[in-house]
């Protein structure tokens, strides 16, 4: 390699770090890490019934059914009508804006149960 070579790819080197050091969240990566929570509708419930969540902090619901099919939808989070169902997961991904306490109801008739079939998702600070 001559010195042209060599001093560009000093430079490119130069220009890569300086990039990673912008790049990198000042605070660390802990504020926008997803929190995963696994839910699991069954008959008449959803387990757990309630989760916490933190305001600004990307949240994916890992839905799955061991009984029966139901189903989430939730305006307050952005989270278009779901249908989950037994043997498939699905994940649906959003971000809470507000410090709050929200229910997010089954979305589709299942039974008897369905209409006391909710959870509670507390958004903290
Ligand atoms: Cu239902």
């Amino acid at each position: 390699m001559n010195f042209q070579g060599r001093a560009a790819s000093a430079l490119f080197a130069c220009a890569l770090s300086l990039g990673l050091t912008v790049g990198m969240p000042a605070n660390g990566s802990a504020a926008t890490a997803v929190q995963n929570i696994n839910i699991t509708a069954s008959t008449g419930k959803f387990t757990p019934g309630v989760i916490i969540v933190h305001a600004g902090q990307p949240v994916a619901l890992h839905l799955t059914s061991s009984a029966g099919v139901h189903g989430i939808e939730s305006s307050d989070f952005g989270i278009p009508m779901t249908m989950i169902t037994p043997g498939s997961d699905k994940t649906v991904t959003f971000t809470p804006e507000k410090v709050g306490t929200y229910v997010i109801h089954c979305a589709i008739i299942c039974g008897p149960d369905h209409a006391n079939m909710k959870f509670v998702v507390k958004v903290e600070a």
